[in-house]
């Protein structure tokens, strides 16, 4: 693929989020894989608003921003900062993941929610662009060694694991990040699916400019306000900020050190353990007991061996590991890789939420440390709509099983743990993936 065509094609994915520039010619296919899995990247979710519900709207948010000078006053804002804050911001209608609230007797459907069919894992996994992301990321780790260095003093995470989420969220800062946060912020505070999220996020952002670490008009984000070369809210900035160039301030927009210091903070402070890798993958005839996946089932690695856990490719368990607690990770159930995880890759879990994503960062940083793919291949599922899980996640929640804390149509390791439970219950192969035979019995 030309150059040229490759960019246009990254432009037009990433229309409400990122732009890139001057793509690498290397990085270009990486890049576009990264940047494809990034949530709501899509176009075509704009709202469809009319004049009236518009103009009603602008109003309404006008009071809404007014509103929050008490809960601003507290935090330190002053009339000064708040005020030219409130002047900077402007409804965004264009970002995605928007549901308008009913203003005036009107209220305009929401922003279609992407409803991507989603089965195997393993499509996440292209061996061409993550191998090209590990190249570019050792060469990142050669020319900001010194950074690197002090961070892992600093924080005990190494660097290919921080270098590995700077590659996953803005491809190593060959992304731009067009947004002003403010603004992204103040919109998914009002017209947003998640209000109270964000309402504490926008004031995040008013006491970041209070704090005058940047101009104001550097603090650039995505759409959903995810700011710097690491992609973080403004609340997690506002705990975790670190300065990794030592200039004395913590820059997470321009410098990458800070932003990468600022990262490992965070991962140091969601619990990151030293020394232990993320997971070790285990051979799939180890046969452990898929229904104890996650986290409410950690025991230590000896009670995993002792269950029959065995690494792959005849791998020795690293020593002192047996009293290490660690948890059993089944992604896509029997039906793909299978790992013994560690406290580690929870922190990244923190970072956000995704199994799929604590996986990509995990095997990108064992890439860039010289490890290769998976050893377990990911098999053919059956594929599914998020709202055609949703109401299988309602029937086995009318059987009394625990799907987790919402019925969120997304196949998490509750859904996969109930699953192989019912399976064990109808006498069925245990699996714990909703491959459509156990769908079928459901009914
Ligand atoms: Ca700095």
């Amino acid at each position: 693929m030309k150059a040229n065509s490759a960019s246009r094609i990254i432009a037009g994915m990433m229309k409400h989020l990122i732009r890139i520039h001057k793509p690498h010619r290397l990085a270009v296919a990486a890049i576009a894989c990264v940047l494809s899995l990034t949530a709501g990247a899509a176009s075509g979710h704009a709202l469809d608003v009319s004049a009236s519900y518009r103009k009603n709207a602008e109003k309404a948010f006008d009071g809404f921003l007014q509103s929050l000078w008490p809960e601003a006053q507290q935090r330190g804002i002053s009339r000064k900062v708040f005020n030219a804050s409130v002047q900077r911001i402007s409804l965004q209608w264009d970002i995605p993941d928007l549901a308008p609230p009913k203003i005036a007797g009107e209220q305009p459907a929401a922003s279609r929610k992407r409803q991507a069919e989603f089965g195997s894992p393993g499509r996440y996994f292209s061996d061409r662009s993550l191998n090209q992301l590990a190249q570019i990321g050792r060469r990142n780790i050669g020319k900001y060694a010194a950074a690197f260095d002090r961070i892992e003093r600093r924080t005990g995470v190494p660097r290919q694991v921080v270098a590995a989420i700077w590659g996953r969220e803005t491809a190593f800062s060959n992304a731009r990040i067009p947004h002003d946060a403010m603004s992204v912020l103040a919109t998914q505070a009002f017209l947003g699916r998640r209000p109270d999220f964000f309402r504490p996020e926008l004031l995040a952002i008013m006491e970041i400019a209070q704090r005058g670490i940047v101009p104001v008009a550097h603090l650039k984000s995505s759409w959903a306000g995810a700011m710097g070369h690491t992609q973080m809210l403004p609340g997690l900035y506002l705990k975790y900020a670190s300065d990794g160039d030592g200039d004395g301030k913590s820059d997470i927009w321009n410098s990458i050190p800070d932003a990468l210091a600022t990262t490992a903070t965070f991962l140091k402070a969601s619990g990151w353990r030293p020394g232990l890798s993320w997971a070790y993958e285990v051979a799939p005839s180890s046969a452990l007991d898929c229904t104890l996946e996650g986290p409410d089932a950690g025991r230590p690695v000896a009670d995993w061996i002792a269950s029959g856990a065995r690494r792959v490719a005849e791998r020795k368990w690293p020593a002192r590991i047996n009293t290490v607690k660690s948890y059993l990770i089944m992604p896509a159930g029997r039906f793909g890789p299978a790992f013994i995880a560690t406290d580690n890759y929870y922190a990244i879990k923190n970072y956000n939420e995704s199994d799929l994503y604590v996986l990509y960062v995990g095997n990108l940083a064992d890439r860039i440390a010289g490890g290769g793919a998976f050893k377990t291949r990911w098999r053919d599922v059956d594929t599914f709509t998020r709202a055609a899980m949703k109401q299988v996640q309602s029937r086995m929640v009318g059987l009394g099983y625990n799907v987790g804390d919402t019925i969120d149509g997304l196949i998490g390791f509750r859904t996969r743990t109930a699953t192989g439970m019912h399976q064990k219950k109808l006498g069925m192969a245990v699996d714990c993936w909703p491959n459509k035979p156990f769908i079928a019995r459901l009914k």
